[in-house]
């Protein structure tokens, strides 16, 4: 059994792609980020970045104590490695599927995520920041519509590097992008979508938090935007 500590976020739907594809038992534990539950000392104790996604493995493939892991990169590989599916065990095939998600750790989530704040959240409205991050999303879209156009999915096979990108492709009109400018990567958008696990995977997340509104309460302002490091002081 699973633990999976999640709010319905780009970064969550990540996991329960993944769970929902392999067909892992797991049991949701919800993390309201925006009443502050990410720091929570119990939450903190397996998620020092006081960040969701994380999970705790309490059957762990060599039979010790519960393992828990944060970063959803780490979890997807966790999870790939102790499932084996979607990541591939020979040499090449597992570099290309590893190579894609740091791709999208490091790049596409990162500037999508400055992509929203500054030009969804942010009070004040700055072209600047903006522009620049709307550029750079449109640029990482173009990448992968380059790297779409010789594969049928990120890396060949369906694997954990199209459940990393995917939903950040999904907020595309928030993040200034028409799917339109990349045949590519709409016919691998839509192709991710029509999987059965990917629909379970977006269904649960209504369930979980039916408030499905960008819009972001004073409450959640609060606990989301300006932390320093005294959110983790104890
Ligand atoms: N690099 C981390 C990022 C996780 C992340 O940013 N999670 C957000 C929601 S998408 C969160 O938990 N935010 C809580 C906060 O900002 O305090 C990962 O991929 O797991």
């Amino acid at each position: 059994m699973i633990d999976l500590y999640y709010w319905p976020t780009p970064n969550g739907h990540k996991i329960t792609m993944f769970l929902e594809e392999a067909g892992l038992a797991y049991k949701v534990h919800p993390v309201n980020i925006g009443a502050g539950d990410q720091f929570k000392p119990d939450f903190l104790a397996i998620s020092p970045n006081n960040r969701m996604p994380a999970i705790v493995d309490q059957a762990p493939a060599d039979g010790g104590n519960p393992v828990s892991v944060f970063e959803s990169g780490a979890i997807l590989i966790y999870l790939a490695e102790k499932s084996g599916k979607f990541m591939p065990t020979e040499l090449r095939k597992r570099f290309d599927v590893l190579q894609w998600l740091m791709w999208q750790m490091g790049g596409l989530g990162p500037m999508a995520g400055q992509n929203h704040h500054f030009a969804n959240y942010a009070p004040e409205k700055l072209p600047y920041a903006i522009t620049r991050y709307v550029n750079e999303t449109n640029r990482l879209y173009g990448v992968l519509n380059k790297q779409l156009a010789r594969r049928e999915y990120i890396a060949g096979d369906y694997s954990i590097a199209d459940m990393a990108s995917y939903p950040w492709i999904v907020p595309y009109e928030r993040q200034g992008q028409k799917l339109e400018d990349f045949p590519h990567l709409k016919r691998w958008f839509e192709a991710v979508a029509s999987r059965p696990a990917t629909a379970r995977a977006y269904a649960l997340a209504k369930k979980v938090n039916p408030n499905t509104s960008t819009m972001r309460t004073a409450e959640e302002r609060k606990h989301l935007f300006g932390q320093t490091a005294a959110v983790v002081k104890n």
